[in-house]
């Protein structure tokens, strides 16, 4: 039997990038619901390391697998690196992404493309078996455009332009958008990490 590695996400589409990053590993990936694990996680860290380890060690505590949890966000220059850590709360919890998008584009409203830069930031948490842990941090950097496009990705997608693709995350097919982001570089190098300690 293939050993599993559980993702401590509720979030369906960071699961759909992290399952295939990961295809090709000789693991059976998993996500909370399908590992029958339901808690609910306060993140109260202050930094996207600290929530995204909050998070892995919880379910950790109630499994005997890997688990790996991602904790992400968007920084925006322009307004102090906000929403940051609290990027799913921003506006509201319960506000749709096209709200919260227009709400940003609002606040930029004028300003130039040179004050526009902002980052996706991922951290991702690992807890092990035996309770040894680790943690990457990885960025995209690009700026937020000046209205919503594509129809990819999820959350701040459409407003998140990246210069050398000349389009938003959003418009990017998902091969493209796991081979640059900040998810896919963050989960590339904890794969090397498992490939190493399976060797
Ligand atoms: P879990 O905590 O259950 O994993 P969540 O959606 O609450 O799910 P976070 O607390 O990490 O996850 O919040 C991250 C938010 O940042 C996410 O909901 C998006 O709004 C945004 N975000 C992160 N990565 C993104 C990406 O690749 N594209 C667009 N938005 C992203």
């Amino acid at each position: 039997m293939k050993k599993r590695i559980i993702f401590a996400t509720g979030n369906e589409n960071k699961m759909i990038e992290i399952r295939e990053i990961f295809a090709d590993l000789d693991y059976d990936i998993c996500s909370m619901k399908e590992a029958g694990i339901a808690v609910e996680v306060e993140e109260n860290g202050s930094t996207f390391e600290e929530n995204a380890m909050l998070k892995a060690k919880a379910i950790a505590e109630q499994c005997q697998d890997i688990v790996l949890a991602d904790d992400s966000g968007l920084e925006i220059d322009y307004l102090n690196k906000e929403p940051g850590i609290y990027s799913a709360r921003y506006l509201g919890h319960d506000t749709s992404y096209t709200y919260k998008n227009e709400k940003i584009l609002e606040k930029l409203a004028g300003v130039p493309d040179d004050k526009r830069t902002a980052r996706f930031v991922c951290a991702i948490a690992a807890v092990f078996p035996d309770g040894h842990t680790m943690v990457k941090r990885a960025t995209i950097e690009g700026r937020i455009g000046h209205e919503i496009a594509g129809e990819n990705g999820f959350g701040y997608d459409p407003i998140f332009y990246v210069p050398e693709y000349g389009c938003t995350t959003a418009q990017l097919t998902p091969e493209q958008k796991n081979a640059i982001s900040h998810r896919g570089k963050a989960l590339r190098f904890i794969r090397e990490e498992l490939e190493k300690q399976a060797k």
